[in-house]
């Protein structure tokens, strides 16, 4: 299998593409995709980012490239204390910021709220992807607005896209379905913008840059992660990619018009129906949000805070 682009042994096949490349001219097409999707879709609109990153490969790539592509980005990192999963993830979040000499910004929740994600779940009564979820877009939101950066961006990509897609279509889930955007955008001051530059590049693709890029990603799973229908999704998609090569990319695109033209009739926003935390004045639902009802329920004195880790002072 030789590169389309210079004739090398290729490393890869991309039949989406109809291509085959090697490493070097793969790490330039990942690159220019991103860079593309970028631009295209006026993702950072010249603000200033922020990456949410798990130590994980999409998020870690992602933080990587922004920055090779000389958009200088800082990290959000929201410690679970998940026994060893958390204290590699964090390894590998920590000596990416020492290779891209970028600073991070550490929510530990065992350090905040005096308990590890499960137990918030249990506080919560929720289920602790839930309860996860909750904390993470909680303090994506406040260090974006506090410490001044205008959009967070996050790594999911393609094959997590269309899975959820696929997901909300099966089961006519309308409430979510017209949700999932490239970008929201900012609101009142209160909520964050958010983009999502991965979106066209698939799972396959993305871990084969962070491979020939070297970057060092943890391989394991969070231990707490049960969304086994996802990774159903995920093979149901991949079958029908084998068999016809582009049509995960085609029912995102296709989806994405249909969201533009869906805009087009009505207004909508994230922020509806939301009114203000009477206690961290961030968005909520009720009188208190979610994480300061949180915070009462646990017995902590503890004030919300992050750890900043700055490689040069380390
Ligand atoms: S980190 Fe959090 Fe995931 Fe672990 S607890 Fe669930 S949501 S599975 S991506
Ligand atoms: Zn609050």
């Amino acid at each position: 299998m030789k590169c389309k682009v210079c004739g090398r042994e290729a490393v890869i096949k991309l039949k989406a593409y109809n291509t085959s490349l090697c490493a070097d001219d793969f790490i330039s097409f990942f690159e220019k995709r991103v860079e593309e999707t970028i631009r295209k879709y006026s993702l950072l609109k010249n603000g200033r980012p922020i990456v949410a990153v798990s130590g994980g490969k999409d998020s870690l790539t992602l933080w990587y490239i922004l920055n090779k592509l000389g958009v200088a980005a800082d990290g959000i990192y929201v410690n679970l204390g998940i026994g060893e999963y958390s204290l590699n993830s964090l390894e590998k979040v920590k000596k990416m910021a020492q290779r891209l000499n970028r600073k991070v910004y550490i929510f530990d929740v065992c350090e905040i709220v005096g308990k590890n994600i499960e137990g918030i779940a249990r506080i919560m009564k929720r289920v602790p992807c839930s309860a996860c979820g909750m904390v993470k877009r909680y303090v994506m939101n406040r260090v974006c607005l506090d410490m001044g950066y205008d959009v967070v961006l996050t790594g999911h990509n393609l094959d997590d896209e269309a899975s959820a897609l696929f997901g909300n279509l099966l089961y006519w889930r309308e409430g979510y379905l017209w949700k999932k955007d490239l970008t929201l955008e900012e609101k009142d001051g209160r909520l964050s913008r958010k983009a999502k530059p991965l979106f066209l590049c698939s799972e396959r693709e993305t871990a084969a840059y962070a491979i020939v890029s070297r970057i060092d990603y943890i391989y394991e799973e969070c231990p707490l992660s049960f969304d086994a229908k996802s990774l159903v999704y995920k093979e149901v998609l991949n079958r029908i990619e084998e068999i016809s090569p582009g049509t995960k990319i085609a029912f995102v695109k296709g989806y994405l018009k249909m969201l533009k033209k869906r805009k087009a009739f009505e207004e909508e926003g994230d922020g509806k129906g939301m009114g203000v935390c009477e206690v961290c004045g961030y968005p909520a639902r009720g009188l208190r949000c979610a994480m300061c009802r949180l915070m009462e329920k646990s017995d902590t004195s503890k004030q919300i805070a992050f750890i900043e880790y700055n490689p040069e002072e380390a």
